[in-house]
Formats: structure tokens, sequence, C-alpha cells
């Protein structure tokens, strides 16, 4: 029985690695310098996973940015617009990642259904796959000098292109998939090379099967493994599907000439019988993935040893992991003092998920009685936490029971878009902004000193009130119509509000890698959630003390904040989230009852939870949607709901995004050029929309033209009189310099386009 995991997270258990590349990126180190820290955390992470135990270690988990960026790297596969920089090789590869002036970054997109995002790699008929680099190779023998004998990981060769899209450019009909034989040759070269180095086994990821896939994708997936899997020269194959049942994908897998195959069985625990259904699997090994690597749960060992179990009598062997990567979760939980030790004990994060795999696995060579002490150890924490009587709130749950279907019900739109009109008397495309404002150096200054305790909460809230006065002035003076606060006292808008309700615990260095050099710390949802106190109301109500013009209340809505915590595994996502649509439901009132007239409740989130597979799309939307209706109902027809979604490709959410039946919802839509619209339009929806007509996410300011070109653009889909005027996105990222005139255009722009309507 062998023992591994399928990657491990490689920003450094401090953030070296973030730390170093952008001083890398400011000029303030040279390449050496930020090689020898991506060195250090490599070789680090070796031992470690060797000295815990584990009797495979993965390498080539290392990225300076991501992994799907490098494999387009390896194999020679990075637009020319990138190659032909003149560039160093590591400034190209930024170049790629980040954009130049002459050359935009390849589109960013996530990983699946996770927080992760990759590179989205440009292909076109022309794209010829080469053997390029020699990352795999490097990180192989870098390894083996420290002692380790490791198993290259790469995205595997039909993911890739599954997760690839054609080049602006490329022939209607041309599908990267075409480019499979090509890329197969590349991938038959790097196998050859490091069978001659003496590598024993690579590891090859394919979880797009954990997705829908069409027949002619399966046919891809069983030529790419009968291609490299007849291979002589080459090492051992592991093939990994994780974050879901592999379908059809697994006969497939079964019946090719691989060696080895990785299963998911914590999103996917059917995959036991599924396995036994194989019978060509009876001559390779399982990879069993029983240990959770996106959530930070302590294992059940029990139900993880019952199903490796029920593997060993039907695989060739089996060997014990994680279901995926462990880069979704943080390092250690040794150094999270602040956590209840309680909860703590509850809690495995990397390091300690290592420890599992490596309990797990001796207990099946060994017996349980070997290691009974550690057994009994780790059925004592999850004992604990499933009979934690305060992770139950009755109140809470009273609550949720007495809501009636007419609870989460507005009034009719044209009723409520009529009672609007009256309160608010807006102009025709009423301008507004999505929410945050920049954090300026002295609000992150003043934010940092109140949680350091170096400076009270008195002076803390005079700090925060000035920057808010500041940033309605200003609006005042763009002459937006409707304003915002700017979140000055805001960090992450989830952990925000986690901090601020029962039943989340924070972490102090949980970090995980979002993108690039950029981290999140989710917090971990244990228990039952409720409200102590309102949230964001003081705030709210400051800041429309100082304006006439109508300020929006901002809140985060509960598919958001499950989705960016890690949260509770002991009962549906689904319950789970209508507690949390309570507690929001109470924010939603309150501001109400304090003047606030208008309450955006953002959900970008609610396309990155999507199931991978359509026949769970149905249950999905059922509790997202109720739970965004239950927390923005019970309100006057008089209130408005606005909401806001981060990204352009609605064709798979457009039934939910009506569904929730949100007054005003803002979209991303400048880079499509408003082409989103006509999808909104064709899907029949009928109620405000604000497509951003410039994209916040460069530091471009758009000239006062292009803005007005984009709302003539926006008025062929949408009727001038549910048409709003608003940027993509949050400007937290952007600097005042920036942001001044950007605004001061947009609205130049809308007041030259309202005086056409009138003509
Ligand atoms: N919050 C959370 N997840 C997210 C987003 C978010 N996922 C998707 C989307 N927004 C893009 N992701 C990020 C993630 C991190 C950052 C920006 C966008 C970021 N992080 C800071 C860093 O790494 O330097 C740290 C932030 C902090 O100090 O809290 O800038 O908005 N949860
Ligand atoms: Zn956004």
């Amino acid at each position: 029985v062998g023992t591994t995991v399928l990657g491990y997270p490689r920003i450094g258990p401090d953030r070296e690695l973030k730390k170093a590349v952008e001083r890398y990126w400011a000029g303030r180190i040279d390449e050496a310098e930020l090689n020898e820290v991506a060195r250090g955390l490599r070789v680090d992470t070796w031992r470690r996973l060797a000295g815990a135990g584990l009797n495979s270690v993965p390498s080539n988990t290392f990225s300076f940015y991501d992994q799907v960026l490098d494999a387009s790297v390896l194999f020679g596969a990075l637009p020319s617009r990138f190659t032909g920089l003149g560039l160093s090789p590591v400034d190209t590869y930024f170049a790629a990642a980040r954009g130049v002036q002459e050359a935009p970054a390849l589109e960013m997109t996530k990983w699946f259904d996770t927080n992760y995002h990759y590179l989205v790699p440009e292909l076109g008929p022309d794209t010829a796959f080469t053997l390029a680099g020699s990352k795999p190779l490097d990180e192989f023998r870098e390894a083996r000098a420290a002692g380790v004998v490791t198993r290259p990981v790469l995205v595997g060769p039909v993911t890739y292109l599954l997760l690839a899209k054609a080049a602006s450019g490329a022939p209607e009909d041309f599908r990267p998939l075409d480019l499979l034989e090509s890329l197969l040759g590349a991938y038959t070269e790097l196998l050859a090379q490091l069978h001659a180095e003496g590598v024993p086994w690579v590891q090859l990821d394919e979880p797009a099967f954990a997705a829908d896939r069409t027949q002619d994708e399966l046919d891809a997936l069983a030529t790419a493994y009968r291609v490299l899997g007849g291979l002589t020269d080459r090492p051992r194959l592991l093939v990994a599907g994780y974050f879901g049942a592999l379908g059809d994908g697994l006969g497939v897998l079964a019946r090719s000439p691989i060696d080895a195959l990785a299963v998911d069985l914590v999103t996917d625990p059917a995959a036991v019988r599924a396995v036994a259904a194989e019978g060509a699997l009876r001559d390779k090994e399982v990879v069993a993935g029983v240990v959770d690597g996106r959530n930070i749960w302590r294992v059940d060992v029990d139900a993880a040893l019952a199903k490796a179990a029920t593997l060993l009598g039907t695989a060739g062997s089996v060997s014990v992991s994680t279901s995926c990567s462990l880069l979704h979760v943080p390092y250690t939980v040794d150094v999270e003092t602040g956590i209840d030790p309680r909860v703590r004990g509850w809690l495995a994060f990397a390091e300690q998920k290592v420890d599992e795999v490596v309990l797990l696995g001796a207990a099946l060579a060994e017996g349980t009685e070997a290691v009974a002490d550690r057994l009994a150890a780790a059925r004592a924490a999850t004992a604990d936490r499933a009979g934690a009587a305060d992770l139950r709130d009755d109140r809470v749950r009273a609550r949720l029971d007495s809501l009636r279907p007419e609870h989460s019900v507005r009034g009719d739109y044209a009723r409520r878009a009529q009672a609007q009109r009256q309160t608010l008397g807006l102009p025709p495309l009423p301008t507004t902004t999505i929410g945050s404002f920049p954090q300026t150096a002295e609000v992150r200054k003043a934010r940092a000193a109140f949680r350091a305790g170096t400076i009270d909460g008195d002076t803390y809230q005079t700090a925060m009130r000035a920057e808010i006065e500041k940033v309605i002035r200003l609006q005042e003076e763009l002459g937006l119509d409707v304003l915002v606060h700017g979140e000055p006292e805001r960090n992450d808008m989830v952990q925000y509000f986690a901090e601020q309700l029962n039943g989340f615990a924070a972490t102090e260095h949980g970090w995980v890698q979002s993108y690039g050099s950029r981290c999140v710390r989710p917090p971990i949802l244990y228990g039952d959630v409720s409200r102590p106190e309102p949230m964001t109301v003081r705030w709210a109500s400051y800041a429309q003390s100082l304006t006439s013009k109508p300020v929006k209340g901002m809140l985060t809505a509960p598919v958001t904040i499950l989705a960016w915590s890690f949260v509770r595994d002991d009962q549906p996502l689904g319950d789970t989230a209508r507690q949390v649509a309570l507690a929001i439901r109470d924010e939603v009132h309150d501001l109400e009852s304090a003047g606030i007239r208008i309450i955006q409740v953002d959900e970008p989130a609610l396309r990155e939870l999507l199931p991978l597979r359509a026949a769970e799309h149905a249950a999905y939307f059922d509790w997202a949607v109720a739970s965004f209706r239950l927390a923005t109902s019970g309100i006057a027809d008089s209130t408005q709901i606005h909401t806001h979604m981060c990204y352009s490709e609605f064709g798979d959410i457009l039934p939910a995004i009506d569904a929730i039946d949100a007054d005003v919802t803002s979209i991303e839509a400048a880079r499509s050029r408003m082409e989103v619209l006509e999808d909104l339009a064709a899907g029949g929806f009928g109620r405000g929309v604000g497509p951003g007509v410039y994209d916040i996410h460069s530091p471009r300011v758009p000239d006062t033209d292009e803005v007005s070109a984009l709302l003539r653009k926006a008025l062929d889909a949408v009727p001038a009189d549910r048409l709003w005027v608003n940027p993509d996105c949050g400007l937290k990222t952007r600097g005042y310099a920036e942001v001044e005139p950007s605004l001061s255009n947009l609205v130049t722009a809308t007041g030259q386009v309202r005086a056409e309507l009138t003509d």
C-alpha cells in the first residue's frame, strides 16, 4: 500500500513566494534571488513530504504563477505576442501572465469549481507543440540532489486542450482538441527524456473528465492514453481524475495501458463501486483519494479506511492519497493559535493531511492495531466535532423552520419599479459604482493599526468616517447619481462578514493561492450561522447622512460567502446557505429601517459553485436562488435590491440570474463590448441591468466617446428605463489617479447619451 498526495501548496508557509515574486516585479530583487527563494521552498516541501513518510512525493507542483501556464511554456505554445518581445524566459513568462503595454495578458479563468485561477492557453491551427523547456526534468534532478526521488506532475494533454481557447483569428471550425496529435508528440518526447533520467512515475492530471464530456472528447482521452501508455520509453503513468465522478472517463482510463488511476472518493464516494465494476483495473494500481484536498476538516478515518479496504479487493493494488492537490488548503494548523482550541482540534491543513494519508496507509498495510493510538486520537477529534453542542443554534433552526414560501417572495416587479421610481427619483441611465473605492495606504494603515491595537476604536472610527466623507464628496462632485460609502473598513468582503457572524472562525496565516501572487484567507464556517448585531448599518447610515442622493448599502450574498469559505461538511450546502441568508436578511431589514433605499447584495461567485455536471444544475439553482431570495425579501416594494456578478459568461446561469429577482443586476460587459446584453435580452430578462462600461482590471482611463459608444450599443438591447451605467467591478485595486478621470468620463458620456434620448 503506497501513500502520496496529488499536489502541495507552493506559495510558502509565510507567503515567501508571493513576496519574492512581487519584489522581483518591482525590480527590488534579481532573478537569481527569486530563484533562490523558489528553490528553498521546493526543497523544503520535498523533504517535508518524504520526511513525513509518503512513499511517493510529487514534484513540478511548484509554479511561479500557474501550472497551466507552465505547460504552455513547456510545450512551446505561448502566443508570439509574448515570445517576440525579446524578454528573458522568466520575463516572457510573467508577460504572458500579467500582460505588458504591447501585449495584453492571457485570459485568466477559474480552475473548475475552485477559487484558483489559471491562464487560458490560446491555440490556433498553426500551433506546433514542441518540448521547449525542461522544468519537470530540472525539478526532478533538484529533488534527487536533495535526497528525494519524486513523481513529476503535469496537466494531462486532454485536459490541457479542453481548457484552452481558440486564438482570435483561428477559423470558425477550429477546436483546440484538433491539436491532440501534435501535443502527444511533445508529451512523448518529455516522457522519453524523463525515463532516460530514471524518473519512475509521472502523474498526468485529467480533471476535465469530472465534467460532462462528449463522445469526441472521450475518444480523445482514449487516444491519448493508448498512445502515451503504449510507449516503451516512458516512466509508469498515473492518471489523476478529481473534483467529481469521472463518468465514462473511468472506463476509458481503466482500459488504457496506463499503470495507475487516481480517483476522488471525497466528491464521489460511489467511485468505489465504479472501480469494482471495471475488471480492467484488476491489474492496475488505484490511488484512493480519501483525504479531502479542498476542505480543512480532519478525515473520518473509519470512513476512509472502509473505502480503501473495499478497493483492495477489486484493484490490482491500492495507494492512499488526497482527493486532489493540496493547493487549495493552507499549510498548517499549528500556527493558528488564535482559533478556539476546540475548533482547532477538528482541523487538518496540508501538513496535517499528509500525516493523515501516512496514517491511513499504515493502517491498511499493517492493520489498525499497529496504529491504534493514532487512529483513536483521530476518531476522538471527529467524534468531538460531530457531538459538539455549540455547532447547533436552536434559535436559528427554529426561525428557519417557521419561514414559509411567502417570506421569500417580493411584490410584482412592475409595481416595485413604479414605487422605486417614485421614492428614488433617478434620471434615466442612472450612474453608480460597484461599491469599493481605492484602498489608499492611509486606509490600510488605519485598519492594520486598529487590528494590532495601536489605535483605539474612536480613532479608527474617525479615520474611516473621514475616508467615507471624502468618497461621498468626490462622488457628488463627479455627479454620480447613486453613491456608495467606498468600503474603507473592509479587507476581503467575505472575511469581513465572516468576522462578524457567529459560526465562523478566522485564520491568521491560512493563505491559499487564488491566482499568481494573489492569495485569500478563507474563513472557516464550522457551526450554525447567526448575526449577533448589525454589521454595516453604522457605515451606511453615516454615508447617507452626508448626502441627499441615495447611498447603496453593500452586502455579500450567501452563495459567495460559502464559495469563499471552508464550509462544514456535516449538512447539505443548501441548509448552510439558508442560515447565511437569514443573517443577511436581518442586515437587509436593518439597513432598510435605517433609511437606506438601495441595497446591493453581491453574488459574484454564483457561477463558481455551479456543479461541473449539468444533471446537478437544477438542484443547485434551487437552493442558490432560494438563499438569495430569502436574504432579499420581506422589504418594501420601494426598496431597491441590486446585485453584482464579476463575469460575462452567463450562458449557464441566465435562468438563475432571472430567478433571483433583483431589481438591478450589474455585470462585466466592457471586454465583451456589451455582447452579453444581447444574451440577457434574448433570455427575456426584464429588470434593470448595469453593464460595466469600462474594464477596471486595466489601469487605462476610458475616454468619453468610448463610453458613450458602449452605452448606445447597450441601448440596442436594453430600453433606457432599465439601463444603468457603472464600471465593470469594484475600484478597490485601482488608484485615484485613474478612478477620478474614468468616472468623470463615465458621467460626461452618460450626459451625452441622455441628451440623445430626449431628442
Ligand atoms: N475574495 C475572495 N475570493 C475571490 C475574490 C475575492 N476570488 C475571485 C476573485 N475575487 C479574484 N481573487 C482575488 C484574490 C485575492 C486578491 C485579489 C483578487 C488579493 N489578495 C491580497 C494579496 O494576495 O496580496 C490579500 C488580500 C488581504 O490582505 O486580505 O488582492 O475578492 N475571497
Ligand atoms: Zn466584480
